[in-house]
């Protein structure tokens, strides 16, 4: 780990007013417990925090995240993204950011770029954010409480798919039993995290899985979302959890992918690779903005359905080939 990157953030952090802490627009499980956590940690230091972002039903229990703000206002005299890039903020997150003496970045995605940034913590190798803030905040000396552990072990849970995926090291089980031992009640946040679902969206799974094509001979599985179907059903982004890795659980698959519409008319693009296919390298072949892990990855596209299939099926035959 670098320890001396998250030191000197956090040092910063801690000497500074007040601090903005955001993920990306729609942030998820990683995003959330890593903003919460480090929150509780500063605030007990006496810095005054403000976390931005809308979190989805599958996370407004988790503790904290009814502080969490949806418009950030007034100035911040830092600004850190976790577990995203700049690229990915919401207007007024990334409003607050652009103005903001001090910008930091904690974050393991490969495709985040450290020179874009005053104070840059950026581990590509890391397993989740919640990971390096939990290494960077033992080595600070902070104390964890059952609070803090729980959020830092959502992020671990979520980025791994409960420690199932292959970015699963010793290192990420070492952490969850020193979590689990502080009493953080695994079970529970294993199952609300990843697995709950409202009847909506089992319903949902269901007409997208039913209409899902199989190409290249079954070894890419791609589901379509219509927005029409998102609102007949009253669904949201939280009710698509796990939708996309069904798809890429096929036996044979070596790519799942979800294209669902979104109300502006855009397409949002979620690829999951099960072997060798890098899908950051095929959702930024799509468009350069798209990002994420080798295994996961996803990309935002204003072009047509019928075309991105195309390209993504072209893209994947290509890397198999
Ligand atoms: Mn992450």
């Amino acid at each position: 780990m670098s320890d001396d990157r998250a030191i000197a953030l956090l040092e910063a952090l801690a000497e500074t007013p007040e601090v903005l802490l955001t993920g990306p627009a729609s942030p998820d499980g990683d995003s959330v417990g890593a903003c919460l956590a480090l929150a509780r940690v500063l605030r007990a230091r006496g810095v005054s925090v403000t976390v931005a972002g809308v979190p989805g039903w599958r996370y407004r229990w988790l503790p904290d995240a009814k502080t969490m703000v949806p418009k950030p206002e007034g100035d911040f005299g830092a600004v850190v993204i976790l577990d995203g890039d700049r690229h990915r903020l919401s207007p007024s997150a990334d409003a607050a950011f652009k103005r903001a003496p001090l910008r930091g970045i904690i974050d393991h995605h490969a495709s985040t770029l450290p020179q874009e940034y005053d104070l840059a913590w950026v581990e590509p190798h890391a397993t989740s954010t919640c990971e390096m803030v939990y290494h960077g905040l033992v080595t600070w000396g902070a104390a964890l409480d059952l609070d803090t552990a729980t959020l830092l072990h959502v992020g671990s849970l979520f980025d791994t798919g409960c420690f199932r995926y292959d970015n699963t090291t010793p290192s990420t089980l070492a952490m969850a039993a020193d979590l689990i031992g502080r009493g953080v009640d695994h079970a529970q946040l294993a199952t609300k995290i990843l697995f709950a679902k409202r009847w909506r969206g089992l319903k949902l799974a269901a007409l997208v899985t039913s209409q899902a094509e199989r190409r290249l001979d079954g070894r890419l599985i791609l589901g379509h979302v219509p927005l029409a179907v998102m609102r007949e059903l009253d669904a949201v982004k939280d009710d698509l959890e796990g939708l996309v890795e069904s798809l890429a659980d096929v036996v044979g698959a070596e790519v799942g992918g979800i294209f669902v519409e979104q109300a502006d008319g855009s397409l949002k693009v979620s690829l999951r690779s099960r072997g060798s296919v890098d899908v950051c390298a095929v959702a930024q072949r799509v468009e350069p903005s798209g990002g994420g892990h080798r295994k996961a990855a996803g990309v935002r596209t204003e072009r047509p359905l019928a075309q991105i299939q195309a390209e993504v099926e072209q893209a994947v035959a290509e890397a198999l080939s």
